[in-house]
């Protein structure tokens, strides 16, 4: 390969990295109960940057046989439960939602391998509008409840600038 091609081929793979008019996924990860679990679920921040509302209506990944979008609701004793989201998760165009544990979530149910820690798998994610997207998914085990991943520290200041607007 020729020193001019090389140049190009790495040009090429920062494209996507660039923050284009397109759907945007951070800090993605997921975890399973226990090596022997047969479901387990997947957490990140999804930015709808396309300009257009959006709905992420279902996805998919070789990690299990189905995966769903899953919803915590609480029921009328105050028990949490898990249900699928009816109609996908809306995507409000300039917004980010945050699928986290407790709340939303991508489910795996059938798991066709383990989840093990520091392992990863792919998973595209299916929305009404944008283009399939498909991002690479860390098992991360050991993060806490609310607890942001690593390289999520560099300070854009999106949380200080909410819940002051009119
Ligand atoms: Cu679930």
């Amino acid at each position: 390969m020729s020193l001019k091609s090389l140049v190009l081929a790495g040009a090429v793979a920062l494209l996507p990295t660039l923050a284009l008019a397109q759907m945007q996924v951070d800090d993605p990860y997921a975890r399973a109960g226990s090596p022997m679990a047969q479901s387990g679920a997947a957490f990140m921040a999804i930015t709808n940057a396309t300009g257009t509302d959006d709905r992420l209506v279902g996805a998919t990944s070789d990690i299990a046989e189905r995966a769903e979008l899953h919803t915590h609701v609480q029921t009328a004793e105050g028990v949490m439960q898990m249900r699928e989201v009816e109609g996908g998760i809306p995507l409000p165009a300039g917004e980010t939602v945050t699928l986290e544990r407790g709340g939303l979530h991508v489910m795996f149910l059938g798991l066709t391998r383990p989840m093990l820690q520091g392992e990863t798998f792919e998973l595209t994610l299916e929305f009404e509008t944008a283009p399939p997207l498909t991002i690479t998914v860390p098992v991360d085990l050991e993060r806490m409840p609310g607890q942001p991943g690593m390289g999520m520290h560099h300070g854009h200041g999106h949380g200080a600038m909410h819940g002051t607007g009119g």
